[in-house]
């Protein structure tokens, strides 16, 4: 755990990052967030949902100016009926460019619309984001990609919001190209130390890893490890409410195993090393590859994500809209892609998923890769996560597929077997044992030869941009 003396130290550095910095008090932000009631505390509303067994509903949102993302976040809530809301930052903001994030404010004012691809915390500063999380009467969560997220972490915290999504793997690998990890882990360090420290006052915030990573086919395994790994760098800093994420893949088997093992295994490791007391739950993000541009297609990719969502019984679903083919989406679409996926959720609610010899193998074979890979970061930290991560990447035991970032490398190979489910064909440097690997080499090469080609680069490409294109193996026509 960070030391009391250089956390606050470095806190000085932080908060004078951008003159908003000085708006936050560490005492009077304690007050603020005790002042705050339980229906609107994000670690209250999730473990409520978890007990009941209920999946929440989530949008992603944000605009420039503060008085149009209240407007829009009332509008997903009520219209919508999101029960949990973002506050999604702008990517201004995510790269520390303040000041091009002031001049985004100052067109939007000027055009009358945002110009800006979400809302700049940083700027806005600590009273404005109270005005949004007063106005709204729901939890609320800062979603963002900062690898540096440590001054928008301290102003959104004292500013009211309750959870915190982002870590020192998910934020950095998928976001940035030239960032060391070790960096960013030890900034979410400080994140995390935040947390502790509101957490050791009584106050709980919510933190959520970033699941889905690049959102484009990722074995299951590699974004558990990352959630776990994060889980424990969390817990160490003293965070104790934590939501571990997956991106849908679309094989349903392969998706409900995904968030049952995520949860299992995130509970097992934060046991393991003594952080039991720690609450998880889970979030599954819809579909996060390519969408089909046809929004009536895209509405089908919506709900059979709230399928899986609601198969899966996770904890809360992070739901697209009919234009995520085009980007940003307007108010009313994202509240129809809320309301497509409350249908879903709310007519499967008394079904539960058949627990099949398919269930049971996906089940199977997502604990023991994971596990596998766990292993190995453990061992090769010598007692610390942050260190057994770092080496983790750089030798290849961790490899996110499509990643931009050079501290990552890029070696494995991910494509579809014949059921959709998402295997590897190039394995890199995954510490696997070879029954496993086994697996994946036949359930490839079963998909081949019904397709009557060769397993290869092709087919990963092809993979790629199947769901966009109306199927989900990249079979060719
Ligand atoms: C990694 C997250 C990508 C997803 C959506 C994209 C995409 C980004 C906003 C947003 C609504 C915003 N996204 N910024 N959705 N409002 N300001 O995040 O469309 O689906």
């Amino acid at each position: 755990m960070i030391d009391f003396d250089s956390f606050f130290d470095e806190r000085k550095t932080v908060l004078g990052q951008w003159p908003t910095g000085q708006d936050v008090d560490a005492d009077e932000a304690l007050e603020y967030q005790e002042s705050i009631s339980e229906e609107k505390r994000f670690s209250t509303r999730l473990s409520k949902a978890d007990k009941e067994s209920e999946t929440l509903l989530q949008p992603r949102a944000g605009v420039a100016l503060v008085e149009s993302h209240i407007e829009l976040l009332k509008f997903l809530h009520e219209e919508g009926g999101a029960d949990l809301l973002p506050t999604t930052i702008d990517s201004y903001t995510r790269h520390n460019k303040y000041d091009e994030a002031a001049l985004g404010i100052r067109e939007s004012e000027k055009e009358g619309r945002s110009m800006l691809n979400g809302f700049p915390a940083v700027n806005h500063g600590v009273e404005a984001c109270r005005r949004v999380c007063e106005s709204i009467d729901a939890p609320l969560q800062v979603r963002h990609g900062t690898p540096d997220a440590r001054l928008l972490a301290e102003i959104t915290l004292a500013g009211g919001f309750t959870s915190y999504e982002g870590g020192g793997i998910s934020y950095n690998i998928p976001y940035a190209k030239n960032n060391p990890l070790d960096r960013t882990i030890r900034d979410w360090q400080y994140v995390d130390r935040l947390v502790g420290w509101y957490a050791e006052n009584g106050i709980i915030i919510n933190r959520e890893p970033f699941g889905p990573l690049t959102g484009t086919l990722i074995p299951p395994c590699i974004s558990h490890a990352v959630a776990i790994i994060e889980s424990l760098l969390a817990a160490e800093q003293g965070v104790l409410d934590i939501t571990v994420g997956y991106g849908q893949g679309g094989n349903l088997a392969q998706d409900v195993a995904a968030i049952k093992t995520l949860r299992e295994l995130t509970e097992e490791y934060l046991q393991m090393f003594g952080y039991g007391d720690v609450a998880v739950s889970t979030v599954l993000h819809q579909w996060m590859g390519g969408f089909p541009p046809d929004e009536a297609k895209a509405y089908g990719v919506i709900a059979w994500g709230a399928a899986a969502a609601a198969l899966s019984k996770t904890t809360k679903v992070i739901v697209k809209s009919p234009h995520e083919a085009q980007g940003v989406p307007t108010k009313e679409a994202n509240a129809m892609g809320l309301r497509t996926t409350r249908q879903l959720i709310d007519m499967l609610r008394e079904q539960s998923m058949p627990v099949t010899h398919q269930l049971e193998e996906e089940v199977d074979l997502i604990k023991r890769e994971t596990r596998s890979i766990m292993n190995a970061v453990i061992k090769l930290g010598e007692g610390s996560f942050a260190d057994g991560a770092a080496r983790a990447f750089e030798a290849g035991v961790i490899d996110v597929p499509f990643a931009p970032s050079r501290f990552n490398r890029g070696k494995i190979l991910p494509v579809r077997d014949g059921d959709g489910a998402i295997r590897m064909l190039d394995f890199g440097n995954l510490p696997l044992d070879q029954e496993t690997m086994q697996i994946h080499k036949d359930k490839i090469a079963r998909r081949a030869a019904g397709e009557g080609r060769e397993p290869g680069f092709q087919m990963v490409i092809d993979d790629i941009y199947a769901i966009s294109k109306g199927r989900l193996v990249g079979k060719p026509r």
